[in-house]
């Protein structure tokens, strides 16, 4: 015993020589965990090509109200003229005066928002500037394609020798993603001092105005530590959340992107998306899926909506269902995207004769709506049964998601003792009985009759009894409720 004791004793003292020999920088010490980058948090929208007026009369009637925690709005920027929504994507400058509006009208929307208690997220475009060989931005800067007055000369740019014509064709290939052109867009030199401080410049510019943070557009097309050097030069604490498309197969991950924000993670809409489609909703398997903290989630955004989403506002009923489905569980933060309708994949918002953006309030929409005219917004953001999962989610704060139970192609899944969900995505009624704590009574659905911690406002309830939720469920149904949403008696 009493030599154990002293070989421990050695072993301890020997520890204590080896921490020293650390302090002093001759071998290497355990380092404290790393703290996680700022996180945004709470539940996001993005506000596509909404402009700036029209977000913040909607941030103090609608997105307040229903408890959004953010906005995040099309790029500020000053771009390259035209109809197309994509011209946001194409900087000139960084004067803050676009097609969404001008820097007094950014400002007074961050304010509105701010005090109703929503906090602005700006999309920042900085892997590039425009494709066009010249012309005259929306502002009036002229500009080539890689001289843009008091920013960049051509030494500021990549010009990559890898492609017959600059542009990335394989995206297996780290140097094409990262140092090529982006579908043509004039590839800025971000591993040089002169372009990162001037783009921090404009983040800093955008901070000032009262933005709280930033998506990084087309991150992937930077090296990380690229992005992390320039995220390094902004106040300590900004959260940003990196647009890193995942890829199977691809060089880039969005893995990489991680120690220094959150990224959108792709994957998560892609899994749920196709089961709503198939009528066949099951448990998430989190395969190639960032860890929760990590990752922004969306049902889909402005690209996927044109590309490969498999549930857009043209499904309806399966789109609220996604979107409750989403903000039901308990994987990342939840961004609810809200666009106009389209027929033409390139067709902006509807534009006055100066270029402006019209915008539009959502007064009187409180559900999807079964057909859209082109132009017309969809807004997502006032649907009652967004507003009532935002109040779900609440309720279930950090309670653990249950495994799901299904009865046809009826699912549902309990946050454990505090709130239910249940969705058919089949084509015929069903009723499914979901184990729960909460204790028996009757209550409120959400999806139904929205918020309700002030009682049921429509009357749609739910029964639960000896530990099961009753729900007797249309085809294309959702319903909800949460330990806070019982009727008045
Ligand atoms: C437009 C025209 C093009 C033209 C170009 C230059 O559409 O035909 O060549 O102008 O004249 C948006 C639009 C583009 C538009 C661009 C500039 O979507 O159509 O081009 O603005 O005006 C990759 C990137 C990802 C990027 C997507 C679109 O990795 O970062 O492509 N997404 C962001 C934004 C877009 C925006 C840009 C970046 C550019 O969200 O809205 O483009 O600022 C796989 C890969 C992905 C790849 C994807 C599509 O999934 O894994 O990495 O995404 O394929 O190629
Ligand atoms: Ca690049």
């Amino acid at each position: 015993m009493r030599r154990l004791r002293a070989a421990a004793a050695f072993v301890a003292a020997a520890v204590v020589l080896a921490g020293l020999a650390g302090c002093a920088g001759t071998s290497a010490q355990p380092k404290a965990a790393a703290s996680h980058p700022p996180v945004i948090g709470g539940v996001g929208v993005e506000m596509f090509q909404r402009p700036w007026t029209s977000i913040g009369a909607e941030c103090g009637s609608t997105l307040g109200p229903a408890g959004f925690s953010w906005v995040l709005t099309s790029p500020p920027q000053e771009h390259i003229t035209g109809s197309q929504w994509w011209t946001s994507y194409q900087p000139v400058s960084y004067a803050v005066d676009s097609k969404l509006g001008t820097e007094e009208q950014f400002a007074d929307m961050v304010t509105a928002c701010k005090a109703a208690g929503v906090r602005v997220v700006a999309d920042a475009v900085i892997n590039h500037m425009t494709a066009q060989g010249a012309g005259t931005g929306f502002a009036g800067t002229a500009f080539t394609k890689y001289a843009y007055p008091g920013l960049y000369t051509p030494k500021d740019f990549h010009h990559c020798a890898l492609t017959p014509d600059g542009s990335i064709q394989d995206y297996t290939s780290r140097a094409q993603v990262q140092t090529c052109e982006l579908v043509g867009l004039a590839d800025l030199d971000t591993g040089s001092a002169h372009v990162r401080t001037t783009i921090a410049g404009y983040l800093k510019h955008l901070l000032g105005l009262g933005v709280a943070g930033f998506r990084i557009d087309a991150a992937k097309h930077m090296a990380a530590k690229d992005v992390a050097a320039i995220v390094k030069l902004l106040p300590a604490g900004t959260p940003v959340i990196s647009e890193v498309i995942r890829g199977s197969g691809e060089a880039v991950q969005p893995e990489e992107y991680t120690r220094i924000g959150q990224v959108f993670e792709f994957q998560y809409a892609r899994e749920l998306g196709p089961q709503l489609k198939a009528g066949v909703l099951m448990d998430p398997t989190r395969i190639d899926e960032v860890p929760s903290k990590d990752a922004a989630v969306f049902v889909d955004n402005h690209d996927t909506e044109r590309g490969d989403a498999s549930v857009t506002y043209r499904d309806g009923s399966l789109y609220l269902m996604a979107n409750a489905l989403m903000l039901a569980d308990d994987y990342g933060t939840p961004v609810i995207y809200s666009g106009y309708a389209f027929s033409d994949p390139d067709a902006g918002a509807p534009q006055g004769p100066d270029g402006r953006v019209i915008g539009w309030d959502c007064a009187g929409t409180t559900a999807p709506k079964a057909t859209y005219a082109d132009g017309e917004g969809v807004c997502t953001e006032a649907w009652k049964s967004i507003a009532g999962m935002i109040e779900w989610r609440t309720a279930a704060a950090s309670a653990p998601r249950e495994p799901g139970v299904s009865q046809g192609a009826a699912y549902g899944f309990e946050r454990k003792g505090k709130a239910v969900i249940a969705a058919n995505p089949g084509s015929k009624p069903e009723t499914l009985s979901v184990p729960t704590s909460l204790k028996d009574g009757a209550y409120c659905d959400v999806i139904a009759d929205g918020p309700s911690m002030k009682g049921c406002a429509g009357g749609a309830t739910v029964l639960v009894s000896d530990g099961m939720a009753r729900f007797e469920l249309d085809a294309g149904q959702t319903a909800a409720i949460h330990i806070g949403a019982e009727p008045h008696n």
